[in-house]
């Protein structure tokens, strides 16, 4: 590296990220563009799983690919401006993959952010990174950040609160503190009451650290753009007193401010855990109290309270511009960074027409929803298929007998033996090795006008002739005149004397449980006229099913004649055949693969084959 070692970071710095953290990289890399950097900070990901591919992130407005890689070593091979790694590996790995980092002299800077690595692996990865004279920063720590250059990971927080901080340019002062959220803290300070933060790092706050405050605030002592110090400590540890040494033996000449927190411990009659690992007074020096003493009589500017920290930074700041040692600079205005957009929405910044409307079902919420009804009010309420078929296609709940009668219709139709063209057709392709959808769909698209599909035209057909006035008899007569079958009549084996028990089931359940049945009336005055005719031209399972449904569209009360109307327009009704035999095409699948039924071929000798022979065209075959 060019840098020199009090300088880990700066606005060149390129970094390797350990584990898959799409929403960290992509807060380095707003915060790479609010500080107008040329390129992102951060040059590739480092993932042992999943294999080689690239992840998509903004660069401002557009967007920026980054290599994903399977090893460290291809990485920083790859990479070779990369020398700093950011390592996300929780504590059951980071051990390991940090092992591997310091074996690799590309690296000068570390930052573990893992929280519960084990004390001894802490001190053995302490151990290595010293020989290896790497920067180690963590574990257990947000990382750091260095305003207009670099941010590790999520330091500085959300980007509203880098920008209101002003850390997308640097300032003026260097600090160190324990953990993310005293750096937050700091920042917000500063940018109040000086020029803001030059570099400020959180060291972590286990037992042992990779990097403590010594060694930052020595970096920051040699570094000449690092203007004043501040070391924000707490209660526990005793390496307060290490800053304390330096500071007495004039190797820290650099103005610096502390605190240290935790002075409310005195209050309890025992000793108090903070909430880092390492924040509990052992002894008597390392209590907040006696830090802050000790500091103030080595020279450090000591507030007497925290809430006095603005004050004295201001007062130090002050006395640096005046001295001539800071030269403030002219504010630029802060960047416009583009913010996601479901952030923005979030936030009610943003409107966009949605391209789709849908209201019979939602599951964002809790609980899944069908037409407003939760999905345990659907079991609780024990309105079966029925009642569900009712919320999702009629968007209400249809009295009992309506949601029984749907029921019926599905278990009327759900099978009609091997023989009809569906079940033909799954039972071919299933044979022909093909998977459940396939033989189901190809099953399925036999169903239309003539086998299944008889439905719609039957309703639509049935009830326009009832409702011109039509008898039975014209009704027949004008079909016959314009050479049309009648929908839902006729059948190829069930007939007057061999009659659709399906058919009598309807029949029944419609005449004692329906209010009004004036289309099944009409329907079957059509069938005497038809089966007058041909003994097969009785009214067929599709044609008995359609007229019923006409009349619990027209007569339940739960529709308005206009929706009645409506919803035979849109074609449901084929929708319950097709949903009905489903049942029975999956199980003709099931049913063939149980049998391990190999491919069929049908015999040649039900083919009457013939084929004429083409006219020979004048000139194309002269000898
Ligand atoms: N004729 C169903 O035909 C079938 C007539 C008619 C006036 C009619 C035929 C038809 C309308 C469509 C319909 C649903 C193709 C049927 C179903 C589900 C199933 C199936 C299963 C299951 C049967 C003989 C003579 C001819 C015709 C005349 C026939 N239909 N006249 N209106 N509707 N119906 N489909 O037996 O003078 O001799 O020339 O298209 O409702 O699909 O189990 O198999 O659950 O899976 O082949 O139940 O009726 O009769 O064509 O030889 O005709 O009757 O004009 O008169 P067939 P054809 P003529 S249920």
């Amino acid at each position: 590296s060019q840098r020199p070692a009090y300088l880990p970071f700066d606005a060149n710095t390129r970094s390797l990220v350990y584990g898959l953290q799409p929403r960290a990289i992509q807060g380095m890399l707003d915060f790479d563009f609010s500080c107008g950097r040329a390129t992102p900070s951060v040059a590739a990901m480092i993932y042992p799983f999943g294999g080689h591919h690239i992840q998509k992130f903004y660069w401002g407005t557009k967007e920026t690919l980054l290599p994903v890689y399977t090893s460290i070593k291809e990485a920083v091979a790859k990479h070779p401006d990369a020398d700093v790694v950011v390592n996300f590996a929780s504590s059951r790995s980071v051990y390991s993959s940090t092992l591997e980092v310091l074996e690799l002299p590309q690296i000068r800077a570390l930052a573990l952010i893992a929280e519960g690595v084990p004390e001894r692996h802490a001190r053995e990865i302490l151990h290595r990174a010293k020989k290896a004279g790497v920067l180690i920063i963590g574990p257990a720590t947000v990382g750091g950040i260095k305003p207009g250059c670099f941010r590790i990971g999520n330091s500085g927080g959300m980007m509203d609160n880098i920008l209101s901080s002003k850390l997308y340019r640097p300032g003026s002062v260097g600090y160190v503190s324990k953990s993310g959220g005293m750096s937050n803290e700091l920042n917000n300070i500063l940018s109040i009451t000086t020029n803001g933060t030059y570099e400020g790092i959180a060291i972590g706050g286990d037992r042992y650290p990779g990097s403590t405050f010594i060694d930052h605030l020595l970096r920051y002592e040699q570094d000449p753009n690092c203007k004043f110090l501040v070391l924000l400590g707490e209660v526990g540890g005793v390496e307060e007193y290490r800053v304390i040494d330096a500071v007495k033996q004039g190797i820290i000449k650099k103005p610096i401010v502390a605190w240290a927190i935790g002075t409310c411990a005195k209050m309890f009659t025992t000793e108090v855990q903070f909430g880092h690992a390492g924040s509990m007074a052992n002894s008597d020096m390392e209590t907040a109290s006696a830090k802050n003493a000790a500091m103030k009589a080595a020279g450090f500017i000591v507030p007497d309270t925290f809430e006095d920290l603005p004050v004295v930074l201001r007062e130090v700041y002050n006395k640096l511009v005046a001295s001539g040692s800071v030269v403030p600079v002219p504010e630029r205005p802060a960047p416009a960074i583009p913010i996601d957009y479901k952030w923005a929405q979030e936030l009610g910044m943003v409107r966009k027409p949605a391209a789709f409307i849908s209201t019979i079902s939602d599951e964002r919420g809790s609980e899944l929803m069908y037409s407003g009804v939760k999905i345990s009010e659907v079991f609780e309420s024990g309105m079966g298929i029925g009642g569900v078929i009712s919320l999702l296609w009629f968007k209400r709940r249809l009295p009992d007998y309506c949601t029984k009668f749907i029921e019926m219709a599905l278990m009327l139709t759900a099978d009609h033996g091997p023989a009809v063209s569906g079940a033909m057709n799954t039972i071919i392709t299933s044979r022909a090795g093909k998977d459940l959808i396939s033989s189901l769909v190809s099953g399925l698209l036999t169903i239309g006008d003539r086998f299944g599909g008889a439905l719609d035209d039957a309703a639509k057909e049935f009830s326009n002739a009832f409702d011109r006035g039509l008898t039975a008899r014209e009704y027949v007569d004008v079909m016959r005149r314009s050479n049309k079958l009648i929908p839902g009549i006729g059948h190829k084996i069930k007939s007057v004397s061999n009659p659709d028990y399906r058919v009598q089931v309807v029949k029944d359940f419609v005449l004692n449980n329906f209010p009004s049945h004036k289309m099944l009336d009409y329907a079957l005055a059509v069938e005497k006229v038809t089966t007058a005719k041909k003994d097969t031209l009785i009214l067929n399972v599709d044609g008995c099913l359609a007229v019923c449904f006409v009349d619990l569209l027209r007569d339940s009360g739960a529709f308005t004649m206009e929706e009645a109307r409506d919803y035979l327009s849109y074609g449901f009704l084929n929708g319950i055949f097709t949903l009905g035999r489903s049942i029975g095409f999956i199980g003709h699948h099931i049913d063939q693969r149980r049998l391990k039924a190999g491919l069929y071929r049908h015999p040649a000798d039900d083919f009457h084959i013939e084929m004429a022979t083409p006219a020979r065209v004048m000139g194309t075959l002269k000898k």
